[in-house]
């Protein structure tokens, strides 16, 4: 949108379905943005309120920025799980940890390439509680209150799926969704829901907040979204 990227007419149409609802983005705004950004933010429904340093864009769909301390910060993990429970920041930190490195691609256009995560990949915290047979799915809710987001189980259990809270070698800001965000580095942005605070293991995967405005469930970058694979290139979907 903002670089000129054709977006898919199902995002449009959601977009535009949200505008009609009338959801405007919250937040606060840097000091540092221009008048043209901060029109931007007005009149993107997409969540957008702000830039951040390094390309950067802070996205939010509740007006109130949530805040946990990693002292109070706790990650339900329930549903069909063998030990439901909630992991204290301390308790994800004894996890075995890894580092990736991916871009990171909002589904708007917005890129930042090289994005260095660390933290714990979600399918050790999957393992820590025991995923039961009868499991397909897993959702996710943060503690925003509103936002939700949805893997299958086998998406969940990628190696390049975590349970963040470092980025670029640092503890994960609160503006990035500290301190625990998902970060799903092969699919769009919308589905690394920020401000992680509940895991729960599920029979079917339940569409998340954007998904109900017509974005993809499955958000692979490149193959979803009737991005790249338009047959004529204009951004509409196969039929
Ligand atoms: N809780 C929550 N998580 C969220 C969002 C949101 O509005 N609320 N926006 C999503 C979208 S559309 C994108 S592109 C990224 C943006 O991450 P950033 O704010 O760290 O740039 O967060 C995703 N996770
Ligand atoms: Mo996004």
């Amino acid at each position: 949108m903002t670089d000129g990227t054709p977006v898919g007419r199902r995002v449009v149409l959601g977009m535009l379905g949200l505008g009609a609802l009338g959801v405007a983005a919250g937040g606060p705004l840097s000091r540092s943005v221009s008048g043209a950004v901060r029109a931007l933010a007005r009149d993107d429904p997409t969540g957008l309120s702000g830039l951040l340093p390094g390309g950067w864009r802070y996205y939010s769909v509740t007006a109130h920025q949530p805040h946990r301390s990693t002292a109070d910060y706790r990650l339900t993990v329930t549903g069909l799980v063998e030990r439901p429970g909630a992991l204290r920041f301390a308790d994800l930190s004894r996890l075995p940890r890894t580092e990736l490195t991916s871009d990171f691609q909002c589904v708007t256009g917005w890129r930042v390439p090289g994005v260095r995560w660390g933290g714990v990949r979600l399918a050790e915290v999957l393992d820590s509680a025991g995923v039961r047979r009868e499991a397909r799915a897993v959702t996710f809710r943060s503690f925003d209150g509103t936002y939700t987001e949805s893997l299958t189980l086998d998406q969940a259990r990628r190696a390049d799926v975590l349970v963040a809270d470092t980025m670029d070698g640092r503890p994960l800001s609160r503006d990035h969704g500290g301190p625990v965000r998902l970060v799903v580095a092969p699919m769009y942005g919308y589905k690394s829901c920020k401000w992680l605070g509940g895991i729960e293991v599920v029979d079917a995967v339940r569409p998340g907040y954007w998904e109900h405005y017509g974005y993809d469930v499955d958000a692979w970058v490149g193959r979803s979204n009737g991005r790249d694979d338009a047959p004529t290139g204009d951004g509409e979907p196969p039929a």
